[in-house]
């Protein structure tokens, strides 16, 4: 099985290193996206999106001639859906993405050709995905009515990399292989182990879209214990990380950190999927999505009782004079993603409820999205001497906090960096 051609569709977080990865196996890789400008500084060797090592293997893919973007999809042999799945208001799957995605690669579809589904998708987004591209190419046959016969192969791979290691994670991780057949499976495995260093796994395309979800909501569970506890040690006094760091020390616990919430386009998301399919079994998970999305708020009070108290000590200043650095908006530390970020939230409801003054730093990001043009960005150094209030959100390796003198000022830890 042999792919001379390989199609990735949405150059995003996910698929701009994988088709760049690919390219760097020297396979000839067409990648695809509806934004125009993304597409162009693809094809210029540049990158549009903040990933360790990422702008080197692009521009060597381009220049070498491996790697090409385009806003429409050509012919190839194998092609990777990697787009964005987000919800609707109502927490629903939004499938629209895919369905665009497949209905655009659908006209230039040819027997023997393999689609891969590598968004992450509630259970049945493949099997959906394939009756999308059915209907369009009526004169091809698909797996859900062909089985082993069908013209098109058909297999959901979900991307498992995390933001920030993507490069080395792309190739070392195990890959799940869910064909909608045998057939589909062993196909899409011989695509991956062209770069997967990891194991890939075979199972159904069923199973690997839950898998998927498994993962992440795995992780929101074990994160909404840490913050619960959290706001439990913060009601008794007690230094949440040193008691998170006693706990650990038993063989079999293993709790993850606090922090101002869960941020990103996965572990935020992805939980919901299992709820929208499963609301009444499925509890638990809600109840970790509810526990972390509500942490925003609570740092905002524990902000405002900042500002009251920092009030207190300065008699002469007013609420007015107060100005509150945010340290960090990205959702996670040395990464420019804002998506669903709980520090970005943090500092947007701090922006609009108090009178002061709200500052920010996030070395990852030069701009902020227009409705957020409440929120100053100024250097670290800059927000070091400006500030009164300080709310440390993200840990960001450019932040050196060793040697620098809060006295005087009041600093909201959300991540315990200064508890250490
Ligand atoms: N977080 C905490 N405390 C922790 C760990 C994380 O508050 O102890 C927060 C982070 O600050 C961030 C959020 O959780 O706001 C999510 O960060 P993350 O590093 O846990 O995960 P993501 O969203 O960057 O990537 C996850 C990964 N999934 C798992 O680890 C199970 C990654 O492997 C997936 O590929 C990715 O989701 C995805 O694309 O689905």
């Amino acid at each position: 099985m042999s792919f001379e051609t390989i199609s990735v569709i949405g150059l995003g977080y996910i698929g701009l290193p994988t088709a760049a990865v690919l390219a760097s196996r020297k396979k000839k890789v067409i990648g695809v996206d509806v934004n125009k400008k993304a597409v162009d500084t693809i094809n210029r060797g540049e990158i549009h999106i903040v990933e360790p090592d990422l702008d080197m293997i692009v521009h060597a893919a381009v220049t070498e001639g491996y790697l090409k973007a385009v806003t429409v999809p050509e012919p190839a042999d194998a092609f990777l859906i990697a787009v964005p799945t987000p919800f609707k208001g109502d927490h629903e799957p939004d499938l629209g993405y895919i369905e665009s995605a497949s209905k655009a690669i659908a006209p230039v579809l040819k027997k023997g050709d393999l689609v891969i589904l590598e968004s992450t998708s509630p259970v049945g987004a493949t099997e959906q995905m394939a009756a999308w591209m059915a209907e369009a190419r009526p004169d091809l046959t698909f797996p859900q009515t062909h089985g082993e016969e069908s013209d098109i192969r058909v297999a959901h791979c979900p991307e498992r990399v995390l933001p920030g290691h993507v490069l080395r994670e792309l190739v070392q991780n195990d890959r799940v292989i869910g064909g909608m057949t045998t057939k589909c499976s062993n196909k899409a495995a011989a695509l991956y182990k062209t770069f997967v260093e990891g194991e890939c796994v075979i199972t159904n395309a069923r199973t690997a879209e839950m898998c998927k979800l498994t993962e992440n909501s795995f992780r929101d569970v074990n994160i909404a214990f840490a913050n619960e506890l959290s706001i439990i040690c913060d009601k008794l006094d007690i230094n949440v990380w040193e008691l998170i760091r006693l706990a650990n020390r038993h063989p079999r616990v293993n709790i993850l950190q606090p922090g101002p919430g869960v941020g990103g386009h996965c572990i935020a998301v992805d939980p919901w999927f299992i709820v929208s399919k499963t609301p009444q079994q499925a509890r638990l998970i809600r109840t970790a999505r509810e526990v972390n999305d509500s942490k925003p708020e609570w740092v905002v009070e524990k902000v405002k009782l900042g500002v009251t108290e920092f009030l207190q000590i300065n008699p002469e200043k007013t609420s007015k004079d107060v100005t509150v650095a945010c340290l960090g908006l990205a959702f996670k530390p040395d990464i420019d993603d804002i998506r669903e970020s709980p520090a970005l939230a943090v500092a947007e409801t701090l922006s609009e409820s108090l009178s002061g003054t709200v500052i920010a730093v996030e070395p990852n990001i030069e701009f902020l999205p227009k409705k957020f043009d409440t929120i100053k960005l100024v250097s670290f150094e800059n927000a070091l001497l400006k500030a009164d209030i300080f709310v440390i959100l993200v840990d960001h390796k450019q932040f050196k906090y060793g040697g620098i003198d809060f006295s005087g000022r009041i600093v909201i830890d959300t991540r315990g960096i200064l508890s250490e």
